[in-house]
């Protein structure tokens, strides 16, 4: 393609003017033209320069070779030239470079800083590395800047900041490391700086008030330290702000909540002090989030944070807040979010948790968790009238009585509920079969007592549940068996009696832990057990479980942890269990098997312990693997073992010397018999040889 100038075009012939203007225009354009040509030329180059940069192993490489002069660069995908000289193709310049989501590799070209009419740079998404070049300072028409989601590294150069007309600039997600440069404060008319997720360290700029025409401020997830710029609280404009998990220490400067503009506010997971003003809720009114979790902030909720009447996410997780929460809480009726985990909120507070009747004016809310706080109050009846979009409803970890309310069945969404470590009391209710979403429920450490109700087995979501530590009585019911996505299972310390349900044993999902120690369980342990082949730990400690012990557990391929002390086991250790090769932890002691120990206990070789006490086993102990370690085993109070590592002390076996004499003997006769047959064989082969011959 020729691109050869054509100043015939420049001149309109149509025109007729006197020479010397005529000559004087000819000049002209062709200084235009040459101006022109430059910038053209210059914009060529650098496009094949960052195309040279970029194409190396650039998986979609159909993009940068269709990046070639068989047709004019401003067709090339991904360029937009200026529109105005249509016709002038050499005046054409590149206004904005766009290659999102492209799969492009390599690194950024210095060139770029070349293509001097570049208005948007584009390149988000994309696998580019290396260090982004100060050449960008010369774009001084550039308004937008999207390197985000690539592995650029290194430091943001400062001569960002001679592009004066940036409105836009987003280095997110990228591996940018030492300080924010001072100087991006200079661009005054930027809207949006996302500097989030990067490895950015040091302080944020004082001068940061400067920008005043700012929007959205993020520079989460980096390791910024220091406090917190006053002169945030000059950015009048300013709407988002996402400064989370970063160490930013001091106090939250009071000027931020005089940003009345502020729609998201995101300081989690620093380590801000201080406590929030009294009159929060009057000076915020369009603040729809508000996670603040996981600081270092004391002092009471302010009342009036139910003013805010946008408000949707509310996170005060993991801080020292103490006192009670406000009442009146279900005047923020969009609230979907409400998080005040890990604080020490409702101490010494009988009425502590009133504000969940009015949360009931909430029909959006979605989660609500109070986990380890000091709430000592009666569980209201109000909790029914929660929201049927509530999916978490976390109050575990206080100190919460009363009864858990028949109409906790109207929470239909739930996905989790946890109730563990307070002092409810009382029976679970038959109802709660019809959480039929319920994936997680946990009422352990508690005072519940009654039976647990065979509705129980409706719930066919569940993958955790934990009633352990409580005072259930009666037997496990047989529905548990339609929990088919079970993971965890606890039903320990009760005082649950009858056997085990063979279906309830054989459930293929369990994975986790299958706990039921310390019940009265009796009967013998089904066969079925072998059916959980992912699962990791089983205890079955301190009940009544009586028989032998089946050999199908073996088939429990993965477990790592078994529990079986405090039982009425009887019978020899089936070989079978030789097939454990993940165990790492094996108790059986306190039982009533008999026999020999089986020799392949000390060639499992993840055993890491092994209880035998308190058996009627006798015989030999074997002395490799777990037995050479004296910590790793205990035998004791067993009837007749002997030999074993020496630190047992126990007493030689009377056989052991003569066994031993027998099988070196057996030894030599085997060498023997085959050193002459061998003979016979050979001699037979050269007899036949020698014959044919
Ligand atoms: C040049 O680009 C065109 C599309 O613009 C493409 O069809 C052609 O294959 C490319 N030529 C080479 C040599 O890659
Ligand atoms: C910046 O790039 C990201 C990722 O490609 C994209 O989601 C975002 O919309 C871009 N922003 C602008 C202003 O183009
Ligand atoms: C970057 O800025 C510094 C001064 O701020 C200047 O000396 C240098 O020439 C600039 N470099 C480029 C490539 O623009
Ligand atoms: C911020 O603005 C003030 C007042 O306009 C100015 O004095 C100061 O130099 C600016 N800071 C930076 C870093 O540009
Ligand atoms: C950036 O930080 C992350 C997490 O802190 C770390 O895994 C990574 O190695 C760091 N990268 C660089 C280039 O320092
Ligand atoms: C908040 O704004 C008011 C009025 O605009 C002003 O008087 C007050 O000093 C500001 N407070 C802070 C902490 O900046
Ligand atoms: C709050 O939001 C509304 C609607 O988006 C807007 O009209 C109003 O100006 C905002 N208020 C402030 C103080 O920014
Ligand atoms: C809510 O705001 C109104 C007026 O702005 C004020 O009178 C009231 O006291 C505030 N409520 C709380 C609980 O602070
Ligand atoms: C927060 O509470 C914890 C636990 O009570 C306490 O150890 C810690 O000192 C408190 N921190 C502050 C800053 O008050
Ligand atoms: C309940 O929410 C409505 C808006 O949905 C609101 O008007 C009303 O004041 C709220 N009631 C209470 C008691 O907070
Ligand atoms: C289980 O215990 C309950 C009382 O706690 C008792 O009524 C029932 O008979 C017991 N069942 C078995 C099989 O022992
Ligand atoms: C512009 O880019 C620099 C590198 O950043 C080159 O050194 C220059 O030669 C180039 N200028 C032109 C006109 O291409």
């Amino acid at each position: 393609m020729d691109f050869m100038p054509n100043t015939l075009l420049v001149l309109h012939p149509a025109k007729l003017l006197p020479l010397a203007i005529l000559l004087f225009h000819h000049l002209n354009s062709l200084v235009q033209y040459e101006a022109a040509s430059t910038g053209y030329n210059a914009d060529h180059r650098a496009l094949m320069e960052f195309k040279n940069r970029v194409a190396t192993g650039d998986p979609s490489a159909t993009i940068m070779s269709s990046w070639n002069d068989t047709i004019h660069f401003c067709d090339w995908q991904g360029i937009t030239c200026n529109q105005n000289n249509r016709r002038h193709q050499q005046r054409q310049r590149v206004t904005a470079l766009s290659l999102p989501s492209q799969r492009l590799t390599g690194s950024l070209s210095p060139y770029i800083g070349n293509l001097s009419h570049l208005q948007e740079l584009n390149l988000g998404n994309n696998f580019l590395k290396g260090e982004i070049p100060r050449e960008l300072g010369k774009l001084n028409l550039l308004r937008i800047l999207n390197l985000t989601d690539n592995n650029f590294g290194g430091q943001i150069p400062s001569n960002i900041s001679n592009c004066k007309a940036l409105t836009y600039l987003h280095l997110g997600n990228n591996e940018l490391q030492g300080k924010i440069p001072m100087e991006i404060t200079r661009l005054s008319k930027l809207e949006t700086l996302h500097l989030l997720v990067n490895n950015l360290t040091g302080p944020i700029p004082q001068s940061i008030g400067n920008l005043s025409s700012l929007t959205k401020l993020t520079m989460g997830r980096n390791s910024l330290s220091g406090s917190l710029p006053a002169g945030i609280g000059m950015i009048l404009q300013l709407q988002f702000l996402q400064i989370a998990e970063n160490q930013l220490d001091g106090v939250i400067p009071p000027s931020i909540y005089n940003l009345s503009s502020l729609t998201f506010i995101a300081l989690a997971t620093n380590k801000l002090q201080g406590s929030l003003p009294q009159d929060l809720g009057q000076m915020l009114p369009n603040l729809s989030t508000l996670y603040l979790g996981d600081n270092l902030i004391t002092g009471s909720i302010p009342a009036s944070i139910t003013n805010l009447s946008s408000l949707v996410n509310l996170d005060l997780a993991y801080n020292n807040f103490t006192g009670p929460v406000p009442t009146d809480l279900g005047r923020l009726s969009g609230l979907i979010w409400f998080n005040l985990e890990g604080n020490q909120l409702g101490f010494g507070d009988e009425n502590g948790l009133d504000f969940i009747t009015s949360l009931s004016n909430c029909t959006s809310l979605e989660t609500l968790d109070i986990y380890n706080n000091m709430f000592e109050s009666q569980l209201p009846i109000s909790v029914a009238n929660l929201s049927t979009r509530l999916s978490m409803l976390i109050l575990g970890g206080n100190k919460i009585h009363g009864h858990i309310h028949e109409g906790m069945a109207n929470l239909v969404s739930l996905t989790v509920l946890r109730l563990e470590n307070n002092d409810l009391q009382g029976p679970l209710p038959i109802t709660i079969g019809r959480l039929e979403n319920l994936q997680l429920l946990s009422a352990s450490s508690n005072k519940l007592s009654g039976q647990i109700p065979s509705s129980i087995g409706s719930l066919t979501q569940l993958t955790y549940l934990s009633l352990a530590d409580n005072l259930l009585q009666g037997g496990i019911p047989s529905t548990l068996g339609n929990c088919k996505n079970l993971q965890f299972f606890a039903l320990s310390e009760n005082m649950l009696n009858g056997t085990i349900p063979p279906q309830v044993i054989a459930i293929p999902s369990l994975e986790i832990f299958f706990g039921l120690s310390g019940n009265s369980i009796t009967g013998s342990l089904p066969a079925e057990v072998g059916k959980l082949q992912h699962l990791r730990e089983i205890d079955l400690s301190e009940n009544r479980i009586s028989g032998e012990i089946p050999g199908a557990l073996g088939d429990c391929q993965s477990l790592e942890y078994l529990h079986m002390q405090g039982n009425i086991f009887q019978g020899v250790i089936p070989t079978s269990l030789n097939n454990l090769k993940a165990i790492q932890y094996l108790d059986l002691s306190r039982n009533k098997l008999s026999g020999r120990i089986p020799e392949y206990l000390g060639k499992l070789h993840s055993l890491a312990y092994l209880n035998l006490s308190f058996n009627n086993l006798e015989g030999l102990v074997p002395q490799s693997g777990v037995f050479e370690n004296a910590s790793a085993i205990s035998i004791q109070g067993n009837r007749n073992l002997c030999g074993g590592a020496g630190f047992l002390r126990l007493p030689a076996c009377p056989n052991e010397i003569s066994m031993n004499k027998r099988s070196k003997r057996l030894k030599w006769v085997i060498v023997l018999v085959v050193c002459v047959s061998s003979g016979v064989t050979l001699l037979s082969c050269l007899g036949v040889i020698f014959y044919c011959r």
